[in-house]
């Protein structure tokens, strides 16, 4: 599901790297076809690359993206892979330890996740964001139907400042921890703050069920 698997069974060194040679081209077709089609995201308030997906995805190379959306012109710039596969910003193997795998500065990218694809994401700066009350839901989209173990949500303190500021865990405060949720492709959680003004950044972490799969998934909001 995440391509990272070339077994070979020792029958033969030659087939071996004959397979691995040939599956290279088929792996380049994948990461251009737009988008996978084996994960998710939080679709609102839109994550950071799937808001850029939306916004730009069949347009991603018009100029005006700099001035109008500087953050996602930034993000194409950097990877458009991080675009395509707005759904496959997750680690595996995180063992609970979302602290420790994660390191500050490095939230919205899931750790420098799969090669630093999605390390533009971490960029502080004028994201676009949506406008969001104290009571809030958010809706993730999830294609692969996974299910989750629990969702996390954090929001950031007042004061924290998304323009100038990359994202630790300091910055955050943990708003709702749910229950686990039977496999379906779109999950609503309610989050209940209180206290902000202005832009903040959501953090909601998935744990999906199907194996130790976690998204880390920053969304840009502003309190009215
Ligand atoms: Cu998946």
């Amino acid at each position: 599901m995440n391509g990272k698997t070339h077994e070979t069974n020792g029958n033969s060194r030659w087939f071996g790297r004959a397979l691995v040679l040939a599956s290279v081209p088929l792996l380049g077709l994948t990461a251009l076809a737009a988008p996978a089609s084996a994960h998710g995201s939080v679709v609102d308030p839109a994550s950071r690359n799937y808001g850029c997906f939306e916004r730009w995805g069949d347009d991603f190379q018009n100029p005006a993206m700099e001035q109008e959306d500087p953050m996602c012109w930034q993000a194409w710039q950097d990877n458009p892979n991080a675009m395509w596969n707005w759904n496959g910003l997750y680690r595996d193997n995180v063992g609970g330890d979302h602290q420790g795998q994660v390191p500050d500065g490095t939230l919205c990218s899931g750790g420098n996740t799969e090669g630093g694809r999605y390390d533009s994401m971490d960029t502080p700066g004028a994201w676009r964001t949506t406008d969001v009350a104290d009571d809030f839901t958010i809706h993730l989209y999830d294609q692969a139907s996974h299910g989750a173990d629990y969702f996390q949500v954090y929001v950031t303190e007042q004061g924290f400042d998304p323009a100038t500021q990359s994202l630790a865990w300091d910055d955050l405060e943990l708003v709702e921890e749910t229950g686990s949720y039977p496999p379906g492709n779109d999950y609503l959680i309610d989050v209940s703050t209180s206290g902000r003004t202005g832009d903040h950044v959501v953090f909601t972490i998935w744990k999906a069920s199907h194996a130790d799969q976690v998204y880390y998934l920053c969304s840009d909001v502003t309190f009215g």
